[in-house]
């Protein structure tokens, strides 16, 4: 399909190629991205892209569902059984749409929400000030404690006792840490709030079964798609019947329009792809990467939020190191390792200037790398922050990262093991 593309628009398909280079020419650990499956990637740029299905299988408003409403019954059904819910609804088209429609299905505006902050390592939806969600409701934030960077359940359930929300927010974007989520939904119960939980980073790992899940102790869990989970583009809502009228009035009509039907089909594919004993071993793997790039990195001297990691990422303070977040992770990106700046708890530095950078190990996994992989890769990051400000060295690491990287099977040849196409 791409290379038809190249008779039709030359420029974008060169464009592309320039970006599948880039892709299978670099160590990708930001850890919200990923590889998706060839299969993903053909189902998500199928005809789906041309139908609008606005409203529920067997209750649209458009004609000629004859096929998407079996495709978005298969998706529901998908949801369902590997995240052991009552309910799910597949339109969302992010993840914070997704939130934001969970807090509209469940909260009226000016009351109050409470969610980890920003800084802390939440995510903007969960009442960050620049955030809507900020300004249609009431925002409480809670932070980790500063000194172990970890969740404090009894300063949460302190918190919530003082402000009464309606909604407690569990979750996070750049957490290291396994999070409780029955310690969410007690504090929540405790205090007669709605428990919303955001498990867009980890869902893979709660799929797989090697992270609690808060399907049981939330009222509404939400989403994304295409970080761990490895699918498209999107986000998705899960919750207890009770809840699942709501929910879906709430998604839509309330926030949204017409589902991005090419990205549902796609999604129906990967939960499928996450329905397999080869998922669960690969979401074991990052685990396992995650740990070992950990403990490397500490034993060059880096400084690591919370000390280590239990999930699929790692929050390196640069703080010891008097290196600006930004700098080390255009220097890495610039050598062919890309990462993402990020504050770590109480940094003084400005969000798009913070002391620290994030990384994760979903991407490098689904090329197959593995622990010694990571002892590698900790040395190149090494390598740059060590010389930082010498390019030579910055290119040679460059070169070794392409090296490494040729090594490894590039996206477009990943195909989930056992279904070649
Ligand atoms: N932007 C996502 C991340 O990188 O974690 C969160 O939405």
């Amino acid at each position: 399909m791409i290379s038809a593309l190249e008779k039709y628009d030359p420029q974008i398909y060169e464009l592309i190629r320039q970006e599948e280079a880039r892709q299978s020419g670099s160590i990708r650990l930001i850890p919200s991205e990923n590889y998706v499956s060839l299969a993903v990637m053909m189902a998500s740029s199928s005809c789906l892209t041309n139908k609008y299905a606005e409203g529920y299988p067997g209750k649209r408003y458009y004609e000629g569902q004859q096929v998407t409403d079996l495709i978005e019954n298969l998706a529901v059904a998908r949801a369902k059984k590997i995240f052991k819910a009552d309910h799910a609804n597949v339109q969302s088209y992010s993840g914070s749409v997704a939130n934001l429609a969970a807090y509209n299905a469940l909260i009226k505006p000016g009351d109050t929400i409470m969610g980890l902050s920003l800084s802390n390592g939440g995510h903007l939806t969960h009442g960050w000030n620049v955030s809507v969600s900020s300004k249609f409701y009431n925002s409480v934030q809670y932070s980790v404690d500063p000194k172990t960077g970890r969740l404090d359940y009894s300063q949460i359930e302190d918190l919530a006792k003082k402000n009464k929300p309606k909604i407690i927010i569990s979750g996070a974007t750049a957490y290291p840490r396994e999070i409780d989520f029955k310690a969410f939904g007690d504090i929540a119960k405790k205090t007669g709030a709605y428990h919303v939980s955001d498990i867009a980073h980890i869902s893979g790992l709660v799929v797989a079964g090697i992270h609690n899940s808060p399907v049981p102790h939330a009222d509404i869990v939400s989403t994304t798609t295409h970080k761990t989970l490895r699918g498209p583009r999107g986000g998705m809502l899960l919750c207890k019947e009770e809840h699942a009228d709501k929910v879906d009035k709430s998604v839509f009509p309330g926030v949204q329009g017409g589902p991005h039907m090419h990205t549902i089909t796609a999604l129906a594919v990967a939960l499928a792809e996450a329905d397999t004993a080869e998922f669960v071993t690969y979401a074991k793997q990052i685990k396992k990467n995650a740990k070992r790039l950990a403990d490397k990195l500490l034993s060059y001297g880096f400084n690591l939020v919370s000390g280590g990691t239990d999930n699929h990422l790692i929050l390196i303070d640069l703080r010891n190191k008097n290196i600006p977040g930004k700098k080390l992770a255009k220097a890495l990106d610039r050598a062919r390792i890309v990462t993402n700046y990020n504050t770590v708890p109480g940094d003084s530095a400005s969000a798009f200037n913070p002391s620290g950078i994030r990384l994760g190990t979903p991407a490098v996994t689904t090329r197959g790398m593995k622990e010694d992989q990571m002892d590698i890769i900790a040395q190149f990051i090494n390598k740059v922050a060590d010389n930082i400000d010498n390019e030579s060295i910055i290119e040679e690491t460059g070169k070794e990262v392409l090296m490494l990287c040729s090594k490894f099977r590039v996206p477009e040849h990943f195909i989930i093991p056992g279904k070649d196409l």
